[in-house]
């Protein structure tokens, strides 16, 4: 094993790669793992909650889904025994932990319902992120933050309100700034006339929830657009285009999911314009199969090549990753460890890219030589880096997580009716 981690990295050194540190280099990388793979984006507010309404969809009813908050949280620590990596945790309002409070609805949502999140944290040295919840709720029907019924409105402007509290609260108990992501599924299924009037109310509700003023050394604000949803194919409020000017013009987060744009574009291309021009960014890796946004990601194409525009900007402390999909119709948790290893894969084979004689060729106008030098690099010996990555980080090699996935399932989540 070792002689072939040796070779290896002699094949990659005579390009002037040096893998142990990009090893070393990916073993600080932070990425937010979401929580909500493990039970289809149900949440525990309560028994038998489920993922309802438009714009977001889950299918499959594959058996073991964690169905309380003890069975998700050691679900969450065998996915991330099975994948290297840094991590931090990607937490949603709707996975509050009522169990010492009793229920409080969304816009009473306070920091003691996620103490029991941040407790786990700790132990477990995995930071939080945050969500504000606007979906599967009854005054989610429909329109939330565009809403032109005020009491609807005020209702969800006060529930991010309370998030952006709770975030502070995370932000402030792990000594690193807690992203907070808002994403409403706010549109319509069949043409709309009021295009205008739905943003502008869009962008009045957001002025509110931002006059809250936090620090971003504990918060960081990120907005995330859709093309289309289902039930919202012909108009989304939140669209690129209005959260790109209003994240410009605020100096918010934007957050690239990379399943709400267009299929044939090409997202890796976003980060080094938006850059440019907000702060930094929120990544949701995830993959887009016709008109699902979430499939889990794999080792693709289009995986490296947001990967390879993250290394190659050099921008790395300011594009924050997380990641996003979720399967119900598969063995949950090897779904999740799927797409997270993928996504350390898709990191490692960028770190690994000699960039910088590709460089050299593309300033010198070779363009032959920078083709050529990218098409060798596919099939330079990979597999053994990353096999040596996940040694050091004391994880299972790929074959090996097929095994300790399905004695899981066999021994825990077949248990669960
Ligand atoms: C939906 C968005 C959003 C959600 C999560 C659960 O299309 O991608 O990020 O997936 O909030
Ligand atoms: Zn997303």
């Amino acid at each position: 094993m070792n002689s072939n981690y040796n070779d290896a990295k002699e094949q990659y050194a005579a390009l002037g790669v040096d893998t142990d540190r990009a090893i070393e280099c990916l073993k600080k990388i932070p990425v937010s793992m979401h929580c909500w793979q493990g039970d289809d984006v149900g949440g525990f507010e309560h028994a038998g909650a489920s993922l309802e309404g438009g714009g977001i969809q889950v299918t499959g009813n594959y058996p073991g889904k964690a169905r309380t908050m003890d069975e998700l949280r050691s679900d969450i620590e065998k996915t991330l025994s099975l994948t290297p990596g840094t991590y931090r945790l990607n937490v949603h309002a709707n996975y509050a932990d009522f169990s010492s409070t009793g229920f409080a609805d969304r816009d009473a949502l306070e920091p003691v319902h996620f103490e029991s999140w941040v407790q786990w944290s700790k132990e477990h040295k995995v930071p939080l992120d945050f969500n504000s919840t606007l979906f599967s709720h009854p005054k989610a029907s429909g329109l939330t933050l565009t809403s032109k019924d005020k009491g609807i409105r005020d209702f969800w402007i006060e529930h991010v309100k309370r998030c952006r509290k709770i975030g502070e609260y995370m932000g402030k108990e792990q000594g690193s700034a807690c992203i907070h992501n808002i994403w409403i599924a706010d549109g319509m299924k069949d043409l709309t006339v009021d295009r205008q009037g739905y943003r502008v109310i869009l962008a009045s509700s957001l002025d509110d929830i931002l006059s809250l003023k936090i620090s971003k050394d504990y918060l960081k604000d990120s907005v995330e657009s859709k093309v289309f949803g289902i039930g919202t194919e012909s108009y989304v409020a939140g669209s690129h285009e209005f959260y790109m000017g209003y994240a410009v013009k605020n100096q918010t987060l934007l957050t690239v999911d990379m399943g709400h744009f267009h299929p044939t574009e090409n997202v890796a291309d976003k980060l080094s314009s938006v850059l440019m021009f907000v702060p930094e960014i929120f990544l949701h890796l995830s993959r887009g199969v016709r008109w699902d946004s979430d499939h889990v990601t794999l080792f693709n194409d289009e995986l490296r090549a947001m990967a390879e525009e993250m290394v190659r900007t050099g921008k790395l402390d300011k594009i924050h990753i997380g990641t996003d999909y979720f399967d119900g119709s598969i063995n949950r948790i090897g779904a999740w460890v799927i797409g997270q290893r993928a996504t350390q894969k898709s990191l490692l084979k960028a770190l690994l890219q000699p960039n910088k004689k590709i460089l050299e060729y593309e300033d010198s106008g070779n363009y032959f030589a920078r083709l050529a030098l990218i098409e060798a690099d596919k099939t330079l010996p990979f597999g053994e880096v990353w096999n040596r990555y996940c040694q050091e980080c004391n994880v299972p090699s790929d074959l090996e997580i097929i095994d300790e996935i399905m004695s899981y399932e066999k021994n825990v989540t077949s248990k669960r009716s």
